[in-house]
């Protein structure tokens, strides 16, 4: 086997394939990350991720998943917006997906694309043996990427890319083949902080380190049931997944917006309508999702979200939508409909005592100005003392 060869070969078969990014690391590449993986797991900050723990044996390096494995092959695919994913985060009546969840689902994508280049691999080596991951197996795709010098992990905890910034997907392809390995990438978030104050959550616990139990992708997407209460007003309008500490990266700036048809935004699910989302009943939730990540969350637990950013609309109009879903046939969107009339009226009430204030002192300074004592007449008052 011409290993060089191979791989100049392979790069470009990716880079056909659609990948933006590839890199090979040692199978025994990223040492630290398992006793990391495993201390974050002891301190709960999984949250009911159980299979984060259950597999964590298996996730730690990947010769504990798979003995044989000699190189791992990391690939990134960009799926950079064109537009600034917090444009609407002001526009209370828009639900926001993340931007990764605006397109087709990139496990089916980018799994298919996997295998096309780990059938290439084997037929070129005229040897081995090939895995392929993308985000469901216990890989840890971030570090490895890391090492395979694709990217480095960034203070928000995701892999960021010189060229792509931090709108990489990534899979990786687990191989018997011993292939050269390059270099890991360097750390280059040097002082930046602006992921760190970006988060609404506070999730981080520091630089590098994520509570995901308090991460809104994690309480929209991966939690099951009611969303603690702590963290209703700070998730705002997103009702699957946060984009917040990526958008921010200042390595954006150099990332082209994705050209890859299959993560193209879907117009429906750029800026979808609150009230349009409250009314999907299961079979209309499937049709409107089908072929997005979205999908994965169930009706349920979609409009469970949806209902909590009505709640934070400050909206008249999102009343009657929050009421007809007091009487849903789920308790979880039942409940968090009740806390969105409650924290509707709380609002609205809000702004009515601010209105009423503000006319009390239009009033005032109307009477004031037609006796003579308007606010001009102030500082002469002043001046004779
Ligand atoms: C569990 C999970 C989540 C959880 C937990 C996130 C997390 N940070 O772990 C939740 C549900 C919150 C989540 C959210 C998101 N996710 Co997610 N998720 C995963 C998954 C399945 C496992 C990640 C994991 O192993 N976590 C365990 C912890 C221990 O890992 P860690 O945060 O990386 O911890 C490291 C650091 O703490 C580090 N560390 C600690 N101290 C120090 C000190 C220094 C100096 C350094 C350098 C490092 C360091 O060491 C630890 C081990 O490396 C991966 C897929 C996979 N199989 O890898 C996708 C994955 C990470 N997710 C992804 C995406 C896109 C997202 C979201 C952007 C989706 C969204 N828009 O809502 C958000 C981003 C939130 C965020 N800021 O991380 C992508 C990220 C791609 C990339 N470029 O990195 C992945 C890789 C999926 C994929 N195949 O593309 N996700
Ligand atoms: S995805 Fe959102 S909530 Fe989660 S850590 Fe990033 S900014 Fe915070
Ligand atoms: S925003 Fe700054 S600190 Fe956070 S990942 Fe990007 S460069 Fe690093």
């Amino acid at each position: 086997m011409d290993t060089n060869k191979i791989l100049k070969s392979l790069n470009a078969k990716a880079a056909a394939l659609g990948f933006s990014a590839i890199g090979i690391a040692p199978a025994d590449a990223a040492p630290a990350a398992g006793a990391r993986l495993k201390a974050w797991i002891a301190e709960g900050c999984h949250g009911d991720m159980l299979w984060m723990a259950e597999k964590a044996d298996r996730r730690e390096s990947p010769r504990a998943l798979w003995g044989e494995v000699q190189s791992v092959i990391m690939l990134g695919m960009s799926y950079a917006p064109a537009l600034d994913p917090l444009r609407h985060t002001d526009h209370p009546e828009i639900g926001v997906i993340s931007v990764y969840a605006q397109g087709q689902d990139y496990h089916d994508t980018i799994k298919a694309r996997l295998k096309t280049l780990a059938r290439w691999l084997l037929e070129a080596a005229g040897e081995g043996e090939v895995k392929v991951f993308v985000d469901t197996a216990p890989v840890m795709e971030k570090p490895l990427a890391a090492a395979a010098g694709i990217g480095w992990q960034g203070k928000h905890t995701n892999l960021v890319s010189r060229e792509h910034g931090s709108w990489l997907f990534l899979g990786a392809i687990y191989t018997t083949l011993a292939l050269t390995p390059d270099a890991p990438h360097v750390d280059r978030c040097g002082s930046c902080d602006a992921c760190q104050r970006a988060c609404p959550t506070a999730a981080f616990t520091g630089p590098y380190s994520l509570d995901a139990r308090r991460c809104i992708s994690y309480l929209t997407i991966e939690l099951k049931g009611p969303i603690p209460h702590e963290f209703r007003r700070a998730i705002g309008n997103r009702i699957y997944g946060c984009d917040d500490c990526l958008a921010v990266c200042p390595w954006n700036r150099f990332a082209k917006a994705s050209a890859e048809a299959a993560f193209q935004p879907r117009t429906e699910l750029t800026a979808p309508r609150l009230a349009e989302l409250a009314a999907l009943d299961d079979a209309g939730f499937r049709q409107v999702f089908a072929g997005s990540p979205v999908k994965r969350v169930g009706r349920d637990r979609f409009v469970r979200n949806v209902a909590i950013a009505l709640g934070n609309s400050g909206s008249a109009g999102a009343a009657p939508v929050l009421q007809r879903l007091t009487e849903d046939a789920s308790e979880l969107v039942r409940e968090a409909a009740r806390w969105g009339l409650s924290a509707l009226a709380e609002d609205l009430e809000r702004v009515r005592g601010e209105r009423s204030s503000d006319d009390r002192r239009e009033q005032v300074e109307h009477r004031d100005k037609e006796q003579g004592r308007g606010s001009e007449a102030q500082p002469q008052a002043e001046r004779t003392v």
